[in-house]
């Protein structure tokens, strides 16, 4: 049995192809092929190129299958979640809208007519957010756009099917459509009633771990596709080194996903109302999190300087905003951050509209310390509702590499920082598939003991100075007075 195999990781803004090898209980990564995933602005909407992932899939497979001379065991796939392709008798109904498209507005309105917020989360426990694929079905269904459709395919799902012929909905990503219950596991199909959608339209469930059949074209033909946590955040949270139970994770890239593992959902009211979501995770587990903005306030402000002429790379702006250290706060998870456009003005709106927002560098500070800020305001909430008291922070992704931020969210949390791997969801992607194939054995417990035997992993400490203004901030009083002992 060949000891590789090969994780297809979509991420929003690049797919990669990655060759994993398991080996003396150790996985080793070689990227064979990144490409492009942005979605495209259409006279009918923010669309997805299905068709060209499809082929960069295929493309990236090859490229893997000639750097593994053993070839491989497996492929699978992985993706950001909520989005999806329609199927009609003779194949796609059109390019799948991207989840930014402010049709969502529309299809949540539609959603919040027929169910309240309130008993739509008791019901699936999933956050209240535009970008839920209810949403998106729902303005499918209002636009006449279900009425030819046969089946419904999230992402990694439809391109799985192309690759194979069998059509499934793998359940971590199928519970961020919002139509799933959390404790049965299945379809909520009196809910899917209710809002008006064709009961024919969804898939067979199916877990992480299951072979959904031989590929059977392109240069795969004949190897299996596992389904692994195709939501690429289920994923990344199986490849982050987790120690136990009271270590929160952090996957930070485009969004920043915070929270930690559980046996079983948290539906209360309470929850509700801190935005909490419980997304199905691997091997039961559920992924209680929340969704701060992320790195993509950064790059979408990047977006709109570059349309001024001002070319900017992240790696400069992260050296510039280390010399500063003033900035100023705002709400890194507030829904006007949403959608594509200008993001220094929206930020410059929600943060009190302070000239210094039109430098840079001030822009990118204020943004790593909102986050920072999110990120503290969201463990917290995550003890009060767990009753578990986060003990360390784990981050994981691209994001893990940006120190200043780390540092800044350990100075703001209290808490020991550890960063990396970056590469935590292609790993996650790799481990299930070499599981299911028998490569491996064992629980998350042991798939995360070959994450830390494989990964440099970088801490951030709490520096004492931002201690002592974090507590001085918490009791009311002053940091003078507080340094002085008094
Ligand atoms: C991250 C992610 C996240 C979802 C969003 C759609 O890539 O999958 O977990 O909420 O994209």
């Amino acid at each position: 049995m060949p000891a590789s195999v090969i994780a297809v990781d979509l991420g929003a803004t690049s797919g990669r192809v990655v060759l994993c090898t398991l080996r003396d209980a150790r996985i080793g990564l070689t990227e064979v092929h990144r490409f492009s995933t942005a979605a495209r602005r259409t006279d009918d909407g923010l669309r997805l190129d299905a068709g060209a992932l499809l082929a960069d899939v295929q493309e990236g497979i090859g490229k893997a299958l000639e750097a593994a001379p053993d070839g491989v065991a497996s492929v699978g796939i992985d993706c950001w979640a909520v989005d999806y392709g329609l199927l009609g008798a003779d194949g796609l109904l059109g390019d799948p809208f991207n989840y930014r498209d402010e049709r969502t507005t529309r299809g949540k309105a539609e959603v919040d007519r027929l169910i309240s917020p309130a008993e739509l989360y008791a019901r699936v426990g999933i956050q209240d957010n535009a970008i839920n694929t209810v949403n998106q079905l729902a303005d499918d269904k209002l636009a006449g756009r279900l009425d030819a459709a046969a089946m419904f395919l999230l992402l990694p799902d439809l391109i799985g099917y192309w690759l194979t012929g069998r059509a499934v909905a793998e359940r971590t990503n199928a519970s961020t459509t919002s139509l799933l219950d959390p404790v049965g596991r299945g379809w909520d199909w009196p809910l899917i009633d209710r809002l008006g959608l064709p009961r024919r339209i969804f898939p067979e469930l199916v877990d992480p771990g299951t072979v959904v059949g031989p590929i059977t074209v392109g240069p795969a033909a004949g190897i299996p596709l596992i389904a692994v946590g195709s939501h690429d955040t289920a994923s990344a949270v199986v490849g982050a080194p987790l120690t136990g139970p009271s270590d929160a994770y952090l996957s930070s890239g485009t969004w920043s996903l915070i929270g930690m593992e559980l046996d079983a959902p948290i539906l209360t009211e309470a929850s509700r109302a801190s935005n909490l979501t419980n997304e199905a995770g691997v091997d039961a587990t559920i992924r209680y999190l929340k969704n701060v903005m992320g790195m993509w306030l950064l790059s979408e402000a990047q977006r709109t300087w570059a349309d001024q002429g001002l070319a900017t790379s992240v790696a400069d702006l992260i050296a510039a905003a280390a010399q500063i250290d003033d900035a100023v706060h705002f709400d890194a998870t507030d829904p006007s951050l949403l959608h594509p456009g200008d993001m220094p003005g929206r930020i410059r709106a929600l943060a009190g509209d302070d000239p210094r927002l039109e430098d840079p560098a001030f822009l990118a500070r204020s943004i790593f310390e909102s986050l920072a800020d999110a990120y503290a305001d969201t463990l917290a909430e995550l003890e009060a509702l767990t009753g578990t008291r986060p003990r360390r922070l784990v981050v994981v992704g691209g994001g893990s590499h940006n120190a200043l931020l780390n540092q800044l969210t350990a100075d703001r949390t209290g808490l020991e920082v550890s960063a990396g791997p970056a590469e935590a969801t292609a790993i996650g992607n790799a481990l299930i598939q070499a599981r299911a194939v028998g490569l491996v054995t064992g629980t998350l417990t042991d798939l995360r003991r070959i994450v830390m035997a494989s990964a440099e992993l970088t801490t951030h400490l709490p520096d004492p100075k931002a201690a002592i203004t974090r507590l001085s901030n918490e009791f009311g009083a002053d940091p003078a007075f507080v340094r002085a002992g008094g």
